[in-house]
């Protein structure tokens, strides 16, 4: 029997003995030795990252699982896709798949294997199969633009990605929509040591003929570009000039025209060129400081890539207008100014360029044939950060990561006990952590760090990132899981080891401490009217539509909201569509830090494990009852008992609520199904009804 323990361990933790976090850890681990990566708490999968092909995917796989239930074969992302998908076009309920895990852990990867899974089963045919292609061909896209080579992982996600997939009554795809988060774009001009830039850049270089290279004025040599680090142009098993050519195909697939996909390619050429737009110190006839362009064939050529006036570039990238009610005072911008403006254009141009692609995206995946729809979501963020320098990013990420804890702390952990309370159930109560306390550390609408960086932002007079620490430190400085040089921390004591400048928060998943400089910066993200006004006069039709802001006719001195404040109200909308969905969960985990295959370090793993709170998951799951099914329409409550009566299963295997049955382990409902198998034949459709929806 599948579920049974042997050589390898358990498939599903529950049934673990002893359970203590030693015997679920050396659990993983044998597992993993084995290439297990996948076992169950209940119906949670927990996955580890194997970092090589195993051959357990694919068409034959896929068969496998669709044919059969849930407990019946190994563990497996695609028994997890099944069991979502049955429950999507049997029982009518949108489904979420929820995917966690730090950066590197196999998020991004069980998300395709997942789309891939469920594109495969669902709905015949040519219409639907071209649907489903397009769906699938959003991924290489969205990775080509919003991924790159980190430390921790070489194809790490750089933006927060929602994907809702849609269906008809039938469980066939109509198609999709999707929702991005946040990209990192201070990748686009800076880049740590080892890591690189988003990928498009350099499968662009590798993989763009010889004509198309020169048509977009660039070299092939990538060591040439200042925005990219000359470091890490290559990175191990990744074919940048092929993944080009896939690019191409996928843009296609979706529907993009072949002038959209250039036009793509022009700005995203446009971009890399601005970082070798070298500027130099100049002086204005009355000796005040200026900047001017260095060597004026950069901005010549960008000009020309994107039919924009290079003196009209060079003045708005060097000097600053502001307008007063009487009159419009110009002044010249010294070379860190100008430095900053280059930087700032480049990432606004890239990070816009790439909402639109996914706005471009959802508008060949978009359906809107007024039928009702049924929804399968699937949601994969960047993963959880600890850096060594964390900066807005960092913090904006983890916040994310927080909020997604929360969702299974609630949905799972605390919504699981108190359905055993509800429905008058004998309970004792497993204890955990609940990180509500962190979140609202972070986006308190009067008094979380998010509404006082956005008061820093908006307040008149002298701001700086110094006056927000202050602001900070002296607000939060009781707050257990806030520290600071200038705070105590639980212990009493003033940790010395911290910057001046940073402040730092105990996360669910580990202490992280973040540097302010430029908080301020990135949350204002504001760009100088100069330069949106100057992009919006390129007579390149991408280009100029990016920067709606630059037509004079729609100046608004409204200022828009800050980044804190729009990344706090997506994630809001995000939280509500995921409550509104019944949760399937992936927990992804990282078996070491050097992305290498077979290598399993339990210190590293324990980590995760306990911030995840797998032990306490099993616990809940395990003095609980893992299967639960509402009493059906057809079997109230007295037939159910009598069914089970025949089974002569022990009363201690299952309970019956007040609207519910619930049974212990998969264990009682394997019994119960060689039962139905050996005896109850004439009872089978009844059971099998039953069975449906219990897992
Ligand atoms: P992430 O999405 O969790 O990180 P990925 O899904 O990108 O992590 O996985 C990282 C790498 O691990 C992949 O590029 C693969 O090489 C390998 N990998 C992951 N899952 C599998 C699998 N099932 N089979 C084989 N290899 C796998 V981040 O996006 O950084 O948080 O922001
Ligand atoms: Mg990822």
């Amino acid at each position: 029997m599948a579920f049974l323990e042997s050589s390898i361990g358990v498939e599903d933790l529950v049934l673990l003995e002893p359970l203590e976090e030693e015997s679920l850890l050396k659990n993983l681990q044998l597992r993993y030795e084995n290439k297990e990566i996948y076992t169950y708490i209940g119906n949670v999968l927990v996955s580890v990252n194997p970092y090589q092909e195993l051959s357990i995917y694919g068409p034959e796989f896929i068969a496998k699982y669709q044919d059969y239930t849930f407990y019946e074969l190994k563990p497996h992302i695609y028994a997890l896709a099944n069991v979502a998908y049955q429950s999507l076009r049997d029982q009518d309920r949108d489904q979420c798949i929820l995917i966690t895990g730090e950066s590197g852990a196999g998020k991004t990867e069980a998300s395709k294997l997942v789309m891939s899974y469920v594109a495969a089963v669902c709905g015949k045919g040519e219409q639907v199969n071209s649907v489903k292609e397009q769906l699938l061909q959003s991924n290489p896209v969205l990775e080509a633009f919003g991924n790159a080579k980190t430390i921790r992982n070489n194809n790490s996600s750089r933006f927060g990605k929602y994907m809702d997939i849609e269906f008809d009554f039938k469980g066939s795809p109509l198609g999709g929509d999707i929702t991005n988060y946040l990209l990192e774009k201070s990748r686009v001009v800076k880049q740590l040591e080892g890591e690189r830039n988003f990928h498009i850049f350099y499968q662009l270089l590798a993989g763009a003929d010889a004509q198309l290279l020169k048509a977009l004025k660039l070299e092939r040599d990538s060591s040439g570009y200042t925005y990219l680090n000359r470091e890490a142009p290559r990175v191990d098993g990744m074919d940048d000039a092929s993944n080009f050519k896939a690019l191409q195909s996928a843009m296609i697939v979706i529907g993009f025209s072949e002038e959209e996909f250039r036009q793509v390619l022009e700005v995203t050429a446009m971009v890399l060129k601005l970082g070798n737009v070298e500027l130099a110190d100049e002086f204005q006839a009355n000796g005040v400081p200026a900047s001017g362009i260095r060597d004026g064939r950069g901005v010549q050529e960008i000009g020309e890539l994107v039919g924009l006036n290079s003196v009209e570039l060079e003045r708005a990238l060097c000097s600053r207008t502001m307008e007063t009610a009487k009159e419009k005072v110009v002044t010249a911008l010294s070379v860190i100014q100008a430095q900053y403006a280059r930087d700032a254009l480049a990432k606004n141009i890239y990070s816009r360029l790439f909402n639109w692609i996914v706005t471009r995206i959802n508008e060949s995946i978009k359906v809107d044939t007024g039928e009702k729809k049924k929804v399968m979501g699937v949601l994969d963020i960047y993963g959880f950060e600890i850096l060594e320098d964390n900066s807005f990013e960092q913090f904006v990420i983890n916040y994310c990561n927080e909020k997604l804890q929360q969702v299974f702390i609630e949905l799972t952990l605390k919504e699981e006990q108190e359905e055993y309370k509800r429905e008058g159930i004998p309970w004792t109560k497993v204890d955990y952590f609940d990180n509500g306390i962190i979140c609202d550390l972070i986006e308190h609408n009067q008094r979380g760090i998010l509404a006082m960086l956005d008061e820093e932002c908006l307040r008149p007079g002298v701001v700086s990132d110094s006056t927000f620490l202050a602001k900070l430190n002296q607000l939060f400085s009781k707050h257990e899981h806030y520290e600071s040089k200038v705070t105590q921390n639980a212990q009493r004591q003033y940790d010395h080891s911290m910057g001046l400048r940073c402040f730092r928060i105990c996360h669910y998943a580990g202490k992280v401490t973040y540097n302010v400089n430029s908080f301020i910066d990135k949350n204002n993200d504001l760009l100088f009217r100069d330069l949106s006004q100057a992009m919006w006069k390129a007579r390149h039709p991408l280009l100029r539509s990016l920067f709606p802001e630059g037509d004079p006719k729609q100046a608004s001195l409204k200022r828009p909201p800050t980044a804190g404040a729009q990344f706090k109200s997506s994630v809001a909308i995000l939280m509500k569509n995921l409550y509104s969905k019944n949760p399937n969960y992936i927990r992804c985990i990282k078996p070491n830090e050097h992305q290498r295959r077979a290598q399993f370090s339990s210190e590293l793993v324990a980590v995760q494990a306990r911030y995840l709170g797998l032990l306490e998951n099993v616990r809940v799951r395990r003095a609980g009852y893992a299967y639960r099914q509402a009493y059906g329409a057809f079997l109230e409550r007295e037939g159910v008992e009598k069914v089970l009566g025949d089974l002569s299963m022990s009363s201690e295997e299952r309970a019956f609520g007040k609207t519910k049955i619930f049974i212990r382990s998969p264990k009682a409902l394997f019994y119960l199904e060689e039962q139905r198998r050996l005896r109850l034949q004439q009872l089978a459709t009844l059971i099998q009804k039953m069975y449906r929806g219990w897992r």
